[in-house]
Parts: structure tokens; sequence; C-alpha cells
């Protein structure tokens, strides 16, 4: 295998960074550039350098030439494969070691490739820093040891029973509609690990900002009794039903009275194209001239549109149409019933963390390759290694 090297802690300015080579020539490509201290020499220098053992920290120097780079605390494992060397955290330090390393033919890589995971275990805690929800936590927490885990392990018994061949053949046809409906929560697992977009969008003046500053719980956006109030979108990430959603406010519609509220429309269409859910913001008063024609061939696909109808608690007796959720941004009214319809609309409306969920590219392969082989043996090797040993 290649000799690799990665910075394993976060990129950016930090006091101390980890930098991990992996390799049969990790050990030997430290002694290239490391002197531990008290030698007082460059390392093409050093004749007779003292072994480094096993699982020992060595503090020392990392030259490039006779100049040293940095002070930094060194080890290697026992079979020297994986040396890690923890140098000060200023990403000009790091990127010159990792230069270094490159000059000496170790491939730099990322801390996920050189660690490319095997096992969910692993997936589960590689993925789990970026979960930006309670729900997201519990719902990858709960794949290991029972979840997909448990499903996949159900599966695979299922093909290893030594029946019949009719009996084989039956169990197979079962796995695949198991695997077919495991496939189908991937999408959900990115979104919930990726926050979908949601725009606010709508005529000027009918509480957008003030929807957005409900659902985010912070004054964030200026909201006033002027048409045209927002110019620049504003996004903000907002927990919904336990979803992480980046949530768009926008600038209202309107024939532009200048140039700048036209350039702050053509941003907000361009927020229209890349939204996952638009929340469509009319007033009661819109609603009976609506014709919306000034957004046409601009809204996405009717499933992707929600349409509510704010300001209710100015509506006294009025009528109302059941095609639309009515709710008062001002007076917190039905606002539950909005994140309801929200990730209802994303398809989170009876979502269960404890279910199996694939949510990694990896699973996602693999149970494809199970998906397509003819034979049980082969479906459930794919399957184990899903799984990992
Ligand atoms: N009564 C009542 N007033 C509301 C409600 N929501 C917003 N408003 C008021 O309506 C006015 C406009 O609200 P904004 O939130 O600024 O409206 P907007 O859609 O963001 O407007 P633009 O940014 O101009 O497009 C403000 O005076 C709000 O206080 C509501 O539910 N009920
Ligand atoms: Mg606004």
């Amino acid at each position: 295998m290649a000799t690799k090297a990665a910075l394993i802690t976060p990129v950016g300015a930090s006091a101390i960074a980890t930098i991990q080579i992996v390799g049969g020539e990790a050990g030997a490509v430290l002694g290239k550039i490391f002197v531990p201290a008290g030698s007082g020499l460059t390392p093409e220098l050093v004749s007779d350098r003292p072994e480094m053992l096993p699982d020992k920290l060595y503090y020392g120097s990392i030259f490039d030439g006779d100049e040293v780079v940095d002070k930094v605390v060194a080890v290697a494992d026992g079979g020297g494969e994986t040396v890690d060397i923890n140098c000060h955290g200023g990403p000009r330090i790091t990127q010159r070691i990792l230069m270094l390393l490159n000059e000496l033919g170790v491939e730099v890589t990322s801390w996920r490739e050189l660690h490319e995971a095997d096992s969910m275990a692993d997936e589960i805690e590689q993925v789990l820093p970026g979960a930006k929800t309670r729900m997201a936590v519990l719902a990858l927490t709960a794949q290991c040891p029972g979840g997909l885990t448990g499903r996949i392990k159900e599966l695979a018994t299922r093909l290893e029973k030594d029946s019949g061949e009719e009996q084989s053949i039956r169990a197979m046809q079962s796995v695949r509609t198991a695997i077919k409906q495991l496939l189908s929560s991937y999408a959900l697992a990115k979104k919930l690990l990726s926050p979908p977009t949601v725009v606010l969008a709508g005529p000027v003046n009918v509480g957008k900002s003030t929807l957005a500053n409900a659902l985010t719980g912070k004054t964030q956006s200026i909201t006033a009794d002027l048409p045209g109030t927002t110019r620049d979108w504003t996004v903000q990430l907002v927990e919904i039903n336990g979803l992480g959603v980046n949530l768009i406010d926008t600038a209202g519609r309107r024939a532009a009275d200048d140039r700048i509220e036209e350039q702050a429309l053509a941003r907000a269409d361009e927020k229209l194209g890349q939204a996952d859910l638009v929340i469509l913001v009319l007033d009661n008063e819109r609603l009976r001239d609506s014709r919306l024609e000034d957004y046409s061939g601009k809204l996405p696909e009717p499933e992707k549109v929600l349409t509510v109808v704010n300001k209710s608690d100015l509506m006294g007796t009025a009528e109302r149409d059941s095609d639309y959720l009515y709710i008062s941004a001002l007076k917190n009214e039905n606002l539950d019933r909005l994140r309801e319809a929200v990730a209802g609309r994303l398809g989170f409306a009876n979502f269960d963390p404890t279910e199996p969920l694939v949510f990694t590219e990896r699973q996602q392969r693999l149970l494809n390759s199970a998906l397509g082989e003819n034979s049980a043996k082969a479906m459930s090797n794919f399957l184990g290694k899903i799984v990992g040993r």
C-alpha cells in the first residue's frame, strides 16, 4: 500500500494539529525530516540515529533541509506503519509539513480517505460529528447494533439458511424487496445529515421576515410595514421537528422600483431555483386577487411549494379556503401545523429515528451490488461487508 498522510484534526488555526502518516514507509519517512531533541543535528547529519521506540512520545524538530519548520511531538505505533506528528496548529505549518511529506513521495490525502471506513461502526463515528440535530444523532446511533445493522444481519440469516433451491429463491426475492425498501431511506438520511434548503417567498409585506424570525426564534430579519423591506436574502439553520433546515428569507415580489430592488428580486429567484421546498407566503388580500403571474416559471414543481396564508389574526370570521394553511407569524398561531407540513413535505412526516436508515454512499453501493447478485451466497457476502467485521 502506498504511504499516505493527512491532517486528521480540523482544518484551521488551532493550538495543536495532528498529521498522520500511514503505510509501510511511515517510520522511514519520519526519519528523514524529524530529529529528536538533544541530538543537535539536522536529518542529513544524523548518522547514528537512536532508534525510535514504538508507542513512545518523542519531542523534536521537523526540518526542511537545515531549517526548523516546527517543534513537534512524534509517535510511531508498534509496526512503524502509523506515525502521528503533533505539531503547532497554524495552517501554514501543517501545509508545510504535508508539502515536505509529499516531496518525499507520500500521497497527501484527506482524513476520510486515510481511514476509509469498512464497517458501520466506523461510519457512524465519521458521520456523527456532522449531525446538526438531536434527532440526527439519535438516528445515527440507533443504526448499530440495532437499526440497519440488525436488519442487515436478519436479511443475511434469511439468505444463509441451508434449504432447498426453491426456498432459497423465495428468500432472495424477499431480501431484494427489503433491500429496495432500505435503499429508499438513503434520501432521508441525506436530508437529515445535510440540511435541505427551505425558501420563504411571496409578495412584499405579507410577513415572510416575521415568519422567518418566528421559526428561528431570533430577530434576524428586519420587519416593517413598508413593502420592500428585505433586500439581500438571509439564511439561518433552523430545527423543524428534529430536522435541520437552511431557512432562507427573500425579498418580496412586486414590480421593482429601482435597480437595487431588481437585483434583490434576481437574487430571490436564484434561491427559488435551489430550494428543496418553497413556503409561498400570501395574506388574505393577496389570496383574493392572487394570480401569481409574476411567479410564472420561477416556482419549482407544485410538490415543492407549500402555500400559507399569513396574518390570520386579522381575518376575524372571514371565510377560509381549505386548500391553504392559515397562520399568524406575529401571534404564533398554527406554526406547529406549519412545522408539521414542512417536515411532511420533506419526507419526515412519520420519521422514526430508530428504524433502519441507509446513511452512507458505501452502504448504498453495497446494497445495490447485493441486489444485482443471483446467488444467495454472493448477496449475503455484500450484506456482510456493510456491517463490517
Ligand atoms: N397582524 C399581523 N401582522 C403581521 C403578521 N406577520 C407580519 N405582520 C406585519 O406585516 C408587516 C410586514 O411584515 P414583514 O415580515 O416585514 O413582511 P415581508 O413579507 O418580509 O415584507 P418584505 O420584506 O417587504 O417583502 C409588518 O408590519 C409585520 O409586523 C401577522 O401574522 N399578523
Ligand atoms: Mg422581509
